[in-house]
């Protein structure tokens, strides 16, 4: 009998919700065309270095989602499905303290892990929970409204977990398991026509309408999609050119020669898309509710955390020229001044004695160093993300006292380990150089 393995399940999962989301918003579509024609024009400028980050091959399939859920058990469950897919928790961001609008959440990222399935295929999904608990945002009264409302809705079909827990203990499913679970798992991320109560959810969007998003519908469904561009300040520019108004800048550093730093992003300005929506006196009409957009985003070498403390602290900067002085402008320089992740190979140089430091096997060809590509989100790009495409600020109370969310509860609510991406990135390196002191018999003289 034939078999699909995980990670075709995590390939083709995401190219039917691309294909979906491109129904759903045409524009999407758009800017994946424009982010493919950029791809092959840097293809065709810049040679193999293009793909220094990523085959094009990967570049062009891969992409970021977005989603939004209500409760733990909701999350539990998103768990559960991208766990099918061989997509683990990693990273946790508290945007509530990001941003300095309204934006109730916590989030985690699920993406693969290893190496080895992040070149088969690399889809990632930020995930973020709605804070219900926090007196910031809900006062008791709304509070108890909301959980009531989040508790009636049941967003995945127990076929879809039940099909989702067998892919993640035996790695794969049959044909037909793999369709009916690809289907199922499409369709609980697809816009519903449902009506939505409007004054419930303007109530909602008067605190949040990142909590109007999620709290204020029966549903959930893709926020956004994001594809992967090698050039995004082209991209910007000819996005422009089509007439399509995108966010006022560009998130990350600015535009500089060297090698690409953790990521940079943007992305189109939320469309206004009819919603059907449901009147007091019960009578349905059509709305629009303007939620949803694309982001495209480029990434760049991950960074250790050295590099990221100097990272955050030329963004704490509005000085461009801040960029050049405190980032060295060669990979070597980075990895001389322990900024950044690489995997270390032995390159085939014929015999003699190879040298026992790095630098100087690197000096003298023994090794060829690879960078490792950011692989996760930035919660100052995320806040910036979800701001520029909010319609309002929202109202937060900070006289109250803030409730705790952090990695641990996190981790509790969803019953699986968040992996730490630094840890993630530093265990692929140190990998690299053990088996590189292995073959070059160094003895252990590089660990
Ligand atoms: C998620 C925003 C974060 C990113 O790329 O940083 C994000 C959301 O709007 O739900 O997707
Ligand atoms: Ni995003």
């Amino acid at each position: 009998m034939k078999t699909i393995r995980q990670w075709q399940l995590r390939a083709e999962f995401a190219r039917r919700l691309s294909e979906m989301y491109g129904r759903e918003v045409p524009a999407y579509t758009t800017l994946v065309d424009v982010s493919r024609e950029v791809n092959a024009e840097v293809l065709e400028r810049s040679g193999p270095d293009a793909e220094r980050l990523g085959s094009i091959a990967r570049v062009t399939a891969e992409r970021h989602g977005a989603i939004r859920v209500g409760t733990p058990a909701e999350l539990h469950q998103v768990a559960r499905i991208f766990g099918a897919l061989g997509m683990h928790p990693v990273g946790f961001y508290d945007l509530r303290e990001a941003a300095s609008s309204a934006v109730p959440v916590v989030s985690t990222a699920f993406r693969p892990i290893d190496a080895g399935e992040l070149a088969r295929n690399p889809f990632r999904v930020f995930t973020s929970m709605l804070t219900t608990s926090d007196p910031r945002f809900f006062d008791a009264d709304l509070r108890r409204q909301l959980e009531n409302c989040l508790s009636e809705r049941q967003l995945f079909p127990p076929e879809l977990i039940a099909l989702a827990q067998r892919a993640e203990s035996d790695r794969e499913l049959s044909e037909q398991d793999a369709e009916r679970f690809l289907r199922l798992a499409v369709g609980a991320f697809e816009l519903s026509g449902e009506p939505v109560d409007k004054a419930w959810y303007e109530t909602l969007e008067k605190v949040s309408a990142v909590a109007a998003d999620i709290g204020g519908v029966r549903s959930t469904h893709v926020n956004h999609l994001t594809p992967r561009v090698l050039d995004i300040d082209e991209l910007y520019r000819k996005m422009t050119d089509r007439g399509i108004a995108m966010i006022d800048a560009i998130q990350g550093p600015p535009r500089r020669e060297g090698p690409a730093l953790l990521l940079r992003q943007t992305s189109f300005r939320a469309l206004a898309e009819p919603r059907r929506q449901r009147l007091d006196d019960g009578s349905i009409v059509t709305g629009a509710l303007r939620v949803r957009f694309g982001e495209v985003e480029a990434r760049g070498i991950a960074l250790t955390k050295a590099g990221r403390a100097r990272y955050d602290l030329c963004l704490d900067r509005a000085d461009p020229s801040l960029w050049e002085k405190t980032f060295p402008d060669t990979e070597r320089g980075l990895i001389d001044q322990g900024l950044g992740f690489f995997t270390y190979h032995p390159q085939d140089i014929g015999s003699g004695r190879p040298p026992s430091s790095l630098p100087e096997l690197l000096d003298n060809g023994w090794v060829r160093a690879e960078p490792i590509v950011y692989e996760d989100f930035l919660p100052r790009s995320a806040a910036g993300i979800f701001q520029s495409n909010l319609s309002g600020t929202g109202t937060r109370d900070n006289s109250r006292e803030s409730a705790r969310y952090d990695q641990d509860w996190l981790a509790g609510a969803i019953g699986r380990e968040i992996h730490d991406p630094f840890a993630l990135y530093e265990r692929e390196q140190n990998a690299s150089i053990a088996e590189l002191d292995k073959v070059l018999g160094l003895g252990g003289a590089l660990r």
